[in-house]
């Protein structure tokens, strides 16, 4: 009886855990960097309590850029977005927390800059669909292909921030 609490307490405890650790791809675009928005938008991420994972600065190839957005190939607008992702250095990163990838596209705002809320990045920093400043993950799973895409494994940071037990319950 003991051992059975014991262990269903347990077994809650690691998926609350597991939970905490859900983790997405968030990439400031060329437009974010020249026009200075990488503080901004980092910040953002910090102060809502996510945990950084993974951050590099990179000029991205065309190969890449067409891997990381291969569901778009054959859409009117795609070469433009390769052009226009391959024009100059990007910030890749990987942040971590609950519910991050979900929370992150809420903190970007919608695709479209004309359609995103005030208090959004981009309702706050841009106007047009095509210089929409940032990328987030979608779903879980295109996070685990993205950041298999732009990071290797041994990139990922394994760190205990001094902060948690002031985010989390558990
Ligand atoms: P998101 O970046 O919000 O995930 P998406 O995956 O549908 O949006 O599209 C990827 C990027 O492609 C988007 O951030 C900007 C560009 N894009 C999408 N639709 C576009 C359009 N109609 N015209 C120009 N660029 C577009
Ligand atoms: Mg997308």
């Amino acid at each position: 009886m003991v051992i059975c609490t014991v262990l269903s307490l347990f077994s809650l405890f690691s998926k609350a855990m597991a939970a905490n650790k859900e983790r997405t791809f968030i990439m400031v675009k060329p437009d974010g960097v020249q026009r200075n928005l990488v503080g901004e938008i980092i910040k953002r991420f910090e102060a809502k309590g996510f945990k950084l994972v993974a951050m590099k600065f990179v000029l991205p190839t065309e190969d890449l850029l067409k891997k990381h957005y291969a569901e778009h190939i054959g859409r009117p607008f795609f070469a433009g977005l390769v052009k226009y992702m391959s024009s100059g250095p990007v910030v890749a990163m990987v942040w971590e927390g609950l519910n991050v990838v979900k929370t992150g596209r809420f903190m970007m705002g919608t695709t479209n800059p004309a359609d995103s809320a005030p208090g959004t990045i981009r309702g706050d920093f841009c106007i047009q669909v095509g210089r929409n400043i940032i990328h987030g993950s979608d779903s879980v799973e295109s996070a685990q292909k993205e950041i298999g895409l732009w990071f290797d494994s041994k990139e990922l940071v394994a760190w205990q921030p001094a902060t948690q037990a002031w985010i989390y319950e558990d």
